[in-house]
């Protein structure tokens, strides 16, 4: 694999790229047993900004509670690592990885005194989508593979191993011809994207799924907050895939694949990204970029 950065914070220390690395028996390479952030940092005119460094690290908290497992730093030292992150290699705009995870001790399933590991690494990462994808949407299938049931996976938490369930859903959708794929929830609706949330707009209405089987995403939340901030409701409901077959507009929203337009689904055309979509995109864009004054308080200035 290529260095893609100089440095990287493991367990209270910077390593070199090179050495950053972990036994073949640490617990979570073994059980997925780890939980993890994608955060991005944009480079804005008084210097590179993380944008929303607080909720991303409360919800690294969350997932880590939810699996039971505690993290041996405060949140305070997790966002104070993740600056100094991007600060010591020296990057303007970058995606940045923290990830704890069940180290090396017991086997088996009950790993009661394993240690927790946390690590940070940040690097240079383009349009997820790729800038085509951007600039005039993508094409999406509908994933053979359902979406994890809320009883088997706690989709509050962003834990490693339910994502063999997105990489099964992505593999399938390029193999297919696609670019990404949408999964359905165990009772058949729309739940989201592998790595991304869902937004329609159907008859004027700008719609999203609720939060029950799916990653309360930082973004959708942004969305959210920006299209209600300008009169825009955003209607949380129930979404059949036949909506959005029949929407005017799609978009994917995420860390990584920020406000990403979805020109097809299934073969059945939605158009090229329409005006809700771009509007949206623009908005996000001059916000994380630091372009809106009234949103710099989810920046964090590296
Ligand atoms: N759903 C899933 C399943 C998901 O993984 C993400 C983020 C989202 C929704 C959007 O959440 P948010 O980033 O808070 O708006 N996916 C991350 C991982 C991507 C990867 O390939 O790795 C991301 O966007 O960073």
């Amino acid at each position: 694999m290529n260095k893609l950065a100089d440095k990287i914070w493991m367990d209270g220390a910077f390593v070199e790229w090179e050495n950053a690395t972990t036994h073949v028996l640490s617990h979570a390479l073994h059980y997925g047993a780890g939980v993890f952030e994608g955060i991005r940092c944009y480079n804005t005119e008084d210097g590179p900004a993380v944008f929303r460094l607080t909720e991303h690290v409360d919800r690294l908290f969350d997932s880590a509670k939810i699996c039971r497992m505690a993290i041996p730093y405060t949140r305070e030292q997790v966002a104070e690592a993740i600056l100094e992150t991007v600060r010591v290699n020296g990057l303007k705009e970058c995606y940045i990885r923290p990830l704890a995870f069940i180290g090396l001790g017991a086997m088996g399933l009950y790993p009661k005194n394993n240690p927790i590991n946390l690590i940070i690494a940040a690097w240079p990462w383009g349009a997820y989508l790729g800038d085509d994808g951007l600039n005039k949407g993508i094409k999406v299938r509908v994933s053979s593979f359902t979406r994890h049931h809320i009883n088997a996976a706690m989709s509050r938490a962003k834990v490693s191993g339910y994502y063999m369930n997105s990489i099964l859903a992505k593999q399938e959708a390029i193999s297919c011809g696609c670019d990404e794929a949408l999964l359905l929830d165990a009772q058949g609706y729309v739940a989201e994207g592998s790595g991304e949330n869902i937004f329609i707009v159907r008859k004027g209405r700008l719609i999203t799924p609720p939060l029950t089987s799916i990653l309360d995403g930082i973004t959708r939340e942004t969305v959210i907050t920006l299209a209600e901030d300008r009169g825009m409701k955003v209607h949380e409901q129930l979404v059949t895939r036949d909506d959005v077959y029949t929407s005017s507009e799609a978009f994917f929203t995420g860390t990584a694949a920020e406000i990403t337009p979805i020109r097809e689904l299934d073969n059945r055309e939605i158009g090229p990204p329409g005006p809700v979509t771009k509007q949206i995109q623009t908005l996000y864009f001059d916000v994380v970029k630091g372009k809106n004054p009234a949103y710099k308080s989810w920046l964090a200035y590296v």
